[in-house]
């Protein structure tokens, strides 16, 4: 086999954030860059020797590049296998589960997830380890360190895989593998959750969904699963054509980007009674209901509080994990059923201990997250079979079994604030002059709130005692009320900073206040201590989820 050795300049700016290294695809574009990162990665590896890799991107622009130059430093590397998703395709969870299935070394993930894509939108690559989840923080930080040394990497020469067709290739030696990017996925979901009953529904007439998969990843997933193999109409899946650039939008299944889904569920004569949506990659999910929003806390605390019903959690469920800034509505379902609830940083790399530890089974964030043990990843399409199932059972609507929800636990008022590419110094500025107030904070009043206690969040790894430190800036109030502010590690462009609210309420009959009413007095804090226009010049949020 021929090895070619190519001379390179270190990068001292491959730092993964939340979800991997992230970077406009010019950024990726430069020479070398993106392999300097690969060989960061397998310098991290030591038993790569015959093993396999998995590896799938959610089909963005120079997704189709990046899988032949990986393939090639893979097979220098020395892996004795690549499993590769057809055309190059494979959604986050269903890479995870195949790291799981095939016992891979791990995978690659070619995603910028909820990113804008297209030759001027943004790039991205992550590593999962043996169990199928994201690599922790000890190794990300190993393979920045890496990349900082990095003068030369390994690949052998250009023989072009022709990942569009199923079938078994050989590459310098190393066996790559085209799978169907579907299949094993939907196999997993099958031992999960009750397809009749769920292809019941979806072929009543009483029963309308439209699964928006915005142009991104799980178009071909929501195709195959919910229309061809559960038989819904086949209108169901609406954007379901994966683009290069997502057709230019946003793939964010939140209230702001997935505004067609929006639309058609909030139209005021609209006959549809689910709607769903996932991102890039398809680990994230938004749930509707009609004229309904569920926001991502409730409904992991609903798929917690529900989870007997569902074929695959019947046994129960032995705990959950939600991510600090997520409310703590998930927290009093655990209260109830008498399992532990973990408080984890954001990013699902921290749940992944956990899981493996059989501490949790499901776990989830604010953040359009949810998941459980079945990979180590969140799953948007999991989520939306869950819902399916769980609308199935209880013949009930999604507004109804929310707000019974609400009736027994209360409810939890929450909004995220996003101040989009702000420049790094002021967000700096305003960050460490908010760290400077922490300490006097305790003990004040505004108006009738009273701040408990101020801190800088730090997680400490039940499991492996790890401790990362400064996740997230909290003022927790007396009477449950909390705000936190954290900068975004996803970004590329500047800084952005996420304010997050959240406000308890157990009185029913003050269950129907508008979010960002019931939320007023917490926003005009935020304004007093962060004083955000000061230090940013933006006087309102850019996406208010
Ligand atoms: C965001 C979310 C976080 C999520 C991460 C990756 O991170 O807030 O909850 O885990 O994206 O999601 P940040 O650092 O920008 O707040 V995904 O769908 O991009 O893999
Ligand atoms: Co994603």
């Amino acid at each position: 086999m021929t090895i070619q050795i190519i001379k390179t300049t270190p990068f001292d700016d491959q730092k993964p954030g939340t979800s991997g290294l992230r970077k406009s695809v010019k950024h990726f574009k430069k020479p070398d860059y993106l392999q300097t990162f690969v060989q960061a990665i397998f310098n991290t590896l030591d038993t790569i020797q015959g093993s396999t890799l998995i590896l799938g991107g959610d089909g963005r622009y120079f997704n189709r590049e990046a899988i032949q130059i990986i393939l090639r430093m893979a097979a220098a590397a020395g892996f004795g296998r690549v499993i590769v998703g057809q055309g190059g395709i494979l959604s986050t969870p269903a890479a995870s589960n195949l790291i799981r299935q095939y016992q891979a070394l791990g995978g690659i993930i070619l995603s910028a997830s909820h990113n804008a894509g297209g030759p001027e939108g943004d790039f991205g690559i992550k590593f999962n380890g043996a169990n199928g989840g994201p690599a922790p923080e000890s190794m990300t930080e190993a393979m920045f360190a890496a990349a900082k040394q990095i003068h030369e990497y390994h690949i052998v020469p250009l023989n072009p895989i022709p990942v569009d067709k199923l079938g078994t290739y050989q590459l310098s030696g190393m066996q790559v593998e085209v799978v169907d990017s579907v299949s094993a996925y939907l196999a997993l979901m099958e031992t999960l959750f009750d397809f009749d009953k769920i292809a019941a529904l979806l072929t009543s007439d009483h029963f309308k969904m439209r699964f928006d998969a915005m142009h991104a990843v799980t178009g071909p997933y929501g195709h195959r699963i919910l229309e061809e193999r559960l038989g819904a109409p086949v209108d169901t899946v609406i954007q379901g054509e994966p683009l290069a650039d997502f057709g230019g939008g946003h793939p964010d299944p939140n209230q702001t980007h997935a505004h067609e889904l929006m639309a058609m569920l909030y139209a005021r004569n609209s006959d549809i009674d689910f709607g769903a949506a996932s991102d890039g990659d398809g680990d994230r999910n938004m749930i509707l209901g009609k004229r309904f929003f569920v926001t991502p806390s409730d409904s992991l605390a609903i798929l917690a509080a529900n989870a007997r019903l569902i074929p695959g959690y019947k046994e129960g469920i032995a705990g959950i994990a939600r991510s600090m800034p997520t409310s703590q509505a998930p927290d009093r379902v655990a209260a109830k059923l008498g399992i532990p609830c973990f408080e984890t940083p954001t990013g699902w790399k921290f749940f992944g201990n956990l899981l493996d530890a059989g501490k949790i089974t499901l776990c989830g964030e604010e953040s359009f997250g949810t998941g459980s043990d079945h990979v180590r990843e969140k799953d948007g399409l999991w989520a939306v079979l869950f819902w399916l199932n769980l609308l199935a059972e209880k013949q009930d609507s999604v507004e109804n079994i929310v707000r019974k929800h609400w009736a027994e636990y209360g409810r939890n008022y929450y909004s995220r604030h996003d101040y989009e590419a702000i420049d790094m110094q002021d967000a700096n500025a305003l960050v460490d002059a908010l760290q400077a107030q922490l300490s006097g904070l305790a003990g004040k009043s505004f108006g009738a709130l009273s701040v408990r206690a101020a801190d800088n969040f730090t997680y400490t790894d039940p499991v492996d005692g790890s401790v990362s430190k400064n996740q997230g800036i909290r003022i927790l109030f007396t009477d449950g009320s909390r705000i936190i502010f954290r900068l975004s590690g996803t970004g590329t462009q500047g800084a952005t900073l996420r304010v997050y609210l959240e406000k308890y309420e157990a009185d029913v009959s003050k269950h129907d206040q508008d979010v960002q009413d019931a939320l007023a007095d917490l926003l005009a804090i935020v304004q007093t201590v962060a004083r955000i226009e000061h230090f940013t010049g933006r006087e309102a949020a850019d996406v208010v989820t």
